[in-house]
């Protein structure tokens, strides 16, 4: 394929943007190259600027669960947009998609929607501190909450992709405040809850990790994380920035069984536009301002176009909740497919799939942590990555990220990419 035109507008772009990406795993530096300009996309398919088409495996990294320029997402888009575009006053729709929103989750009764699942991440671990009084977080290696100063300690996605998992320009101070355990380790966040009694405001995680590729809970270790938070009085946050309303209505918390205590939601809840959300029970929501003394605000937040695409995809999976099994038997399918090729070409290879997310490592061992996803052969991942891009299938360009299948994926779609993977050399 030819990406001249692609290869053009990335040098542009250099020149006025800094790595001439907005976001930096976009810029194709863990696997080389340059990276895919996007022209526009339709259901399972993106169009680049070259002319190509790509089947989409990457879905705007989740959110686009019903696939690209959903009909129903654009008329809502559309009609909305002809009223006005923001305001900074109260508007129905936001109670509408609240309603809906509190209806789909388990265990909530508010929620507040912020711009996206940095703000979320963020504004949540704040009300968790206002809530109990308390300073100190545990997060997992490996794990991303967006890039707010307290999560970028051993960072997952772009963070590590590039080697910093420990930003530079975070302070000591919010450093200290941050513990570090490891994913599906139970004992070791027990030996840090305890060591650190009665300092702990909140476990936060990622129920199925998806920035360090997909990383599937251990049985036992989110149920142990409950019942530990529960007995310590520490509060157990859910980042489902991935898997909200994507592993079923009330996602991981319906998937697993499992209730948290604060849920912090991303793009999804928009529907592909900018948006984030936290939810909890009353108790702890009214400790938000203006009801209690926590801050937390933001003009944009509950804007009218980004709540008419998430309430027009929202309620679509809520009245097709089938949709969920679809995309996990899609997923399935193409596990088993990408699974037979690897294993027919002696490529070492783990691959990990919840739902319908999924990600192939290039290692021997079960990829259960960080440490684990670290031992993935980046030179393979390069190769594979480049050589379906190639065949004209889009992946995400780094290990440490999950592939999020959408419901406009054929199986047709499916086989081609099984068929573009039989082609390659390792
Ligand atoms: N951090 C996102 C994936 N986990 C990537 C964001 C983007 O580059 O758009």
């Amino acid at each position: 394929m030819i990406y001249q035109r692609s290869s053009a507008l990335f040098a542009e772009a250099k020149q006025y943007i800094p790595g001439g990406v907005n976001s930096p795993v976009r810029a194709f530096k863990a696997v080389g190259g340059d990276p895919v300009f996007v022209k526009k996309a339709k259901g399972a398919y993106l169009y680049d600027e070259d002319g190509n088409r790509l089947i989409d495996y990457i879905a705007s990294w989740g959110p686009l669960i019903l696939g690209h320029a959903h009909e129903l997402v654009i008329n809502a888009l559309i009609e909305k947009a002809k009223n006005g575009t923001s305001f900074g006053m109260p508007t129905e729709i936001e109670t509408e998609l609240a309603k809906l929103a509190v209806s789909m989750v388990p265990n909530i009764d508010k929620i507040r929607f912020v711009n996206s699942g940095t703000e979320a991440c963020m504004s949540a671990v704040r009300l968790a501190r206002g809530y109990t009084g308390k300073d100190k977080i545990i997060k997992f290696a490996g794990c991303y909450h967006g890039h707010s100063d307290s999560f970028l300690i051993q960072a997952g996605s772009g963070a590590v992709t590039f080697g910093s998992p420990n930003s530079p320009g975070v302070t000591q101070g919010t450093a200290k405040d941050t513990l570090l355990a490891d994913y599906n380790d139970l004992e070791g966040v027990k030996t840090l809850v305890y060591a650190n009694k009665d300092e702990i405001a909140a476990i936060i995680i990622e129920p199925i990790a998806g920035n360090m590729g997909c990383i599937v809970p251990t049985d036992g270790f989110i149920n142990g994380l409950r019942e530990l938070c529960t007995k310590e009085g520490v509060l157990l946050l859910f980042d489902e920035v991935m898997t909200g309303f994507r592993l079923g209505r009330g996602g991981a918390q319906e998937a697993l069984g499992i209730k948290a205590d604060i849920v912090m939601f991303g793009k999804v809840i928009g529907g592909g536009l900018p948006v984030g959300a936290f939810a909890a029970k009353s108790e702890i929501m009214d400790h938000l301002a203006p009801d209690g003394p926590v801050y937390q605000a933001g003009t944009l937040s509950g804007n009218p176009l980004a709540m008419s695409a998430g309430l027009a995809m929202l309620t679509e999976l809520n009245n097709r909740p089938e949709v969920f099994q679809s995309l996990a038997d899609k997923t399935q399918y193409l596990h088993k497919g990408i699974a037979k090729v690897l294993n027919e070409k002696g490529v070492a290879h783990q691959i990990n799939r919840y739902g319908s997310m999924i990600s192939v490592h290039f290692t021997d061992g079960p990829v259960v942590d960080f440490a684990s996803a670290a031992k993935g052969n980046n030179d393979t991942f390069k190769n594979y990555f480049h050589g379906m891009l190639e065949k004209g299938i889009y992946l995400p360009p780094s290990a440490f990220e999950s592939y999020f299948l959408n419901d406009a994926l054929s199986y047709e779609d499916l086989d081609e990419t099984i068929k573009a993977l039989r082609t390659l050399d390792f």
